[in-house]
């Protein structure tokens, strides 16, 4: 087994594909589909076909590199296993059948559902993979149209703890630095993430940057020695779900000595913490009170990282400028939004932020999180750009444009995802539209939420699978259509640096596969030809995602995502636009929030001329200023015990995506890990009688997998590491993780839960 980490070049690419560049070979630029990188590509096509791809050199963030996923992406996309026709469920077996036949079934179990039992008995369940335009449609239908706020993604276990983080501390979601920042950082610090294998291009980045200055430095926050450790200069590796007491620790040693950015923290941030369920305010001596529980040799009983590297991170913290880079290791977990808190609190505390170089930055898993989701607010309980259901004058005003009925938009937030799944299972949801996502592999405790949707072969409730192959969820449904992918349609994406790219159809889609902007339209006619939305609410405003964009530009104007400036003309001249960009001679913002550089800071409805260039005001936050938390340590929700003593931990690896349904296709990515592997570090295994390559019994209080051991140092004693990419069922890991949620950001805890080994 290995793994390729880091990034390749521009010239690796055509190779490694085992292509020359013929003549006629025509070039067009696009963004890779895989992680929130957003690297820019460049798509060699002949006759009709995708022929090779490579980095774009002129990409001004990602500056021609891509990683190994992304070059096979022209073998993926054109796999022979592409699903070509809608499929009915008949007699429980899919048999192939006419769109006509399909959509008309569907639109008529949705308006069957939603006339019997309500608006809220139907569901959305999208994806961060899904373009802007299709979430934003989608959503447009459900909440303005349908009338249900049931409207949910893979975001939701994913991205939802950095919302609630940033929302929570800043006002506003969505990070305020961008990739430039990687450039002027002095320090690294990496949490909870494997940005080597997840993130390969802005590793590379880092990379890059620390050999081009000596005085670079990288702390780690990792239960294991994943490939970024090897970079460390300090590695901190708490047991999995106990570091929210080191990152207090790393405060209680920045205030200790006297590390406070004092006239920072005067200016721009206040201090609370929560009282009988009610945030109250505190003062900075309350706060130090706090820390005092979290000396580091406290921290140190608790998380068991020696209270010597957590000091020795504060002051290399605290040296700055510093960049916090960081995801599913602090989201994924119960306590995701506090710990996200956290790592704010330790950049306000120490005034890095809004400087070059200085800043926290969420790393963004999948491609169109940000933009499609978060930025769109395909959420249950957001609307676009900022808005919340919950406010009567968002609602107001996205009934306004979306031309819906007053009244519409539900005040309550829909089910969360693990609830709808739920909801599903008790059959209070009679129907249900699954796009882009393969919630029966990705889903944690997959078995009652597959059960859920497998009840749709009694006729029970209705699920229909929007794919572009057969996966894990297909299986389960009711009625199956045929998806275009990626270079096969036309839309938006936007990436972690809140960077809004176009990706352009290039070839076209195999059989009678449909794009999911085109299959939404047609499904929203027919609902209103059913009269359980209103006449012309979508049918004959759209016809190309180009239309929408016109509207998502208006639904963000005047809002503290403002890109009224990034006009479609411009996303296919330029190579995308970082937002806020008001105004269409705006070139875009590359750190928000600071005067000089945010042009909603000095020339919007934010505009305030008392600072000085360079300044930063968190003009999003109550009273114009950031908040440092008071967030007590809280273990996880299932901490190990005598009957189930190790600590499961699930993620991934470089060479393939999620449920594998892409990746899987290319041998070459598949040769890398013939198998799934759980990694247990040697101590264990000993202790177990478990050897390298033995088949071990994982098993919870919900399921077991059954998986071949990879007896390495890389996680921490007393813990394993599983990837999730594998479908075969002695694999699918999801049958044994837990999903227990963060009560804030509704994410379940994929990366802690209790389990009991043995061989198998
Ligand atoms: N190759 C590849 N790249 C991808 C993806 C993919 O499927 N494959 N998916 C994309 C998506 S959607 C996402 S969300 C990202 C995910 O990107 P990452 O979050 O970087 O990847 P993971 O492997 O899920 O988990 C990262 C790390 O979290 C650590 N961790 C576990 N528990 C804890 C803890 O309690 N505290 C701390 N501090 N760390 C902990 C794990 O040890 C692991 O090394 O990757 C994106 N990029
Ligand atoms: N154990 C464990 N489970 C996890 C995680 C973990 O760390 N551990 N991480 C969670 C996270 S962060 C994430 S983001 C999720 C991801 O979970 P999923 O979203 O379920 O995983 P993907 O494999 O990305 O699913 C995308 C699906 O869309 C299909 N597809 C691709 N392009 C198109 C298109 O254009 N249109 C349509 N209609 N379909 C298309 C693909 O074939 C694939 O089936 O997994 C979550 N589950
Ligand atoms: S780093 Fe992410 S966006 Fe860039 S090429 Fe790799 S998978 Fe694609
Ligand atoms: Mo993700």
């Amino acid at each position: 087994m290995a793994s390729v980490a880091g990034a390749v070049g521009t010239n690796v690419s055509l190779p490694v594909l085992g292509q020359t560049a013929q003549p006629d070979t025509k070039w067009v630029k696009s963004v890779c589909r895989f992680c929130g990188t957003g690297c820019g590509v460049l798509l060699g096509v002949r006759d009709g076909r995708l022929v090779a791809l490579r980095g774009d050199p002129k990409h001004p963030s990602t500056r021609g590199l891509v990683c190994a996923k992304a070059l096979f992406l022209p073998k993926i996309v054109q796999a022979e296993d592409r699903l070509r026709r809608p499929m009915i469920r008949k007699n429980g077996r899919l048999e192939p059948a006419p769109w006509d036949e399909a959509m008309e079934l569907i639109a008529s179990k949705f308006a069957d559902a939603i006339r019997r039992h309500g608006a809220d008995s139907v569901a959305y369940y999208g994806s961060g993979q899904a373009m802007t335009e299709e979430s934003y449609l989608a959503n447009r239908l459900f909440k303005g149209g349908i009338g249900t706020n049931n409207v949910e993604g893979n975001p939701r276990l994913c991205m939802a703890s950095a919302v609630g983080g940033y929302v929570t501390t800043f006002g506003k979601d969505e990070p305020m630095g961008s990739y430039d920042d990687i450039d002027h950082a002095r320090v690294f610090f990496l949490i909870g993430s494997n940005t080597a294998e997840c993130h390969p291009v802005i590793f590379d980045r880092i990379l890059a940057s620390r050999a081009e200055r000596r005085d670079v430095r990288v702390i780690v926050c990792d239960p294991r020695k994943n490939p970024v450790v090897s970079m460390a200069d300090v590695h901190l590796d708490p047991i999995p779900g106990y570091d929210l007491p080191v990152f207090h620790a790393m405060a209680h040693v920045i205030v200790r000595e006297n590390k406070v950015d004092r006239e920072f923290v005067e200016r721009n941030v206040q201090f609370k913490a929560v009282k009988d369920g009610e945030p109250v305010k505190v003062g900075f001596d309350d706060y130090v009170k706090f820390l005092d529980q979290y000396s580091p040799q406290r921290a140190e009983i608790i998380s068991g990282v020696p209270a010597h590297l957590i000091e020795e991170a504060a002051r290399l913290f605290s040296f700055g400028p510093t960049m916090s880079l960081w995801t599913m290791g602090l989201n994924q977990r119960i306590t995701g939004v506090w710990a996200n808190n956290l790592i704010h609190n330790l950049h306000l505390l120490t005034g890095n932020i809004g400087k070059p170089g200085a800043t926290p930055f969420s790393l963004t898993g999948q491609p169109n999180a940000c933009g499609g989701v978060r930025d769109t607010g395909s959420l249950c309980h957001i609307l676009p750009y900022g808005r919340s259901v919950k406010k009567p004058a968002h609602r107001a005003e996205m009934e306004k444009l979306w031309g819906a009925r007053k009244g519409t938009i539900r005040p309550k937030p829909g089910l969360n995802t693990v609830e709808m799944f739920k909801a599903l299972g008790r059959d209070e949801i009679k129907a249900m539209l699954v796009l882009t996502t393969n919630p029966g592999h990705s889903m944690p405790n997959a078995t009652p939420h597959r059960d859920a949707m497998g009840k749709s072969r009694d006729g029970k409730p209705f699920v229909c699978v929007i794919d572009a192959y057969p996966t894990r969820t297909t299986e389960l449904a009711d009625v199956v259509l045929p998806a275009a992918m990626w270079a096969e349609k036309t839309g938006v994406f936007g990436m972690s640096e809140r960077r809004y790219q176009l990706h352009p159809q290039i070839i076209d889609a195999p059989g009678e596969a449909r794009s999911d902007f085109d299959i939404l339209l047609d499904f929203a006619g027919r609902l209103e030809k059913k009269g359980v939305v209103p006449r012309g609410y979508i049918a004959g405003k759209f016809r190309t995602t180009d239309d929408v964009w016109e509207e998502l530009r208006e639904a963000g104007k005047g809002t503290a995502y403002d890109f009224h400036g990034i006009t479609r003309e411009r996303l296919r001249r330029e190579r995308g636009i970082r937002w806020p960009a008001p105004t269409t001679d705006h070139p875009g913002t590359s750190r928000r929030f600071v005067k000089g550089e945010d042009p909603l800071r000095d020339n919007g409805p934010y505009a305030d001329h008392e600072l000085a260039p360079g300044e930063t005001k968190f003009y999003a936050a109550p009273d114009h200023r950031a908040i440092v938390w008071l967030r007590p340590h809280k273990p996880p929700a299932e901490p190990v015990d005598e009957q189930y003593p190790y600590v499961l931990s699930t993620g991934r690896v470089l060479e393939h995506w999620h449920t594998g349904t892409m990746t899987m296709k290319a041998d070459e990515l598949k040769r890398a890990y013939p198998e799934c592997f759980v990694e247990i570090h040697p101590e264990d295994a000993r202790k177990l009688g478990i050897r390298n390559r033995s088949k071990v019994r994982i098993t919870s209080r919900r399921g077991e997998a059954v998986i071949r051991a990879r007896v390495v140092n890389i996680p921490r004693p007393g813990m394993v590491f599983v990837p999730m990419h594998w479908d075969d069922d002695p694999s699918l890991i999801n049958r044994v993780t837990i999903d227990a949620y963060d009560p804030g950001s509704k994410q379940p805890e994929f990366k802690v839960c209790a389990v009991r080994l043995a061989k198998a």
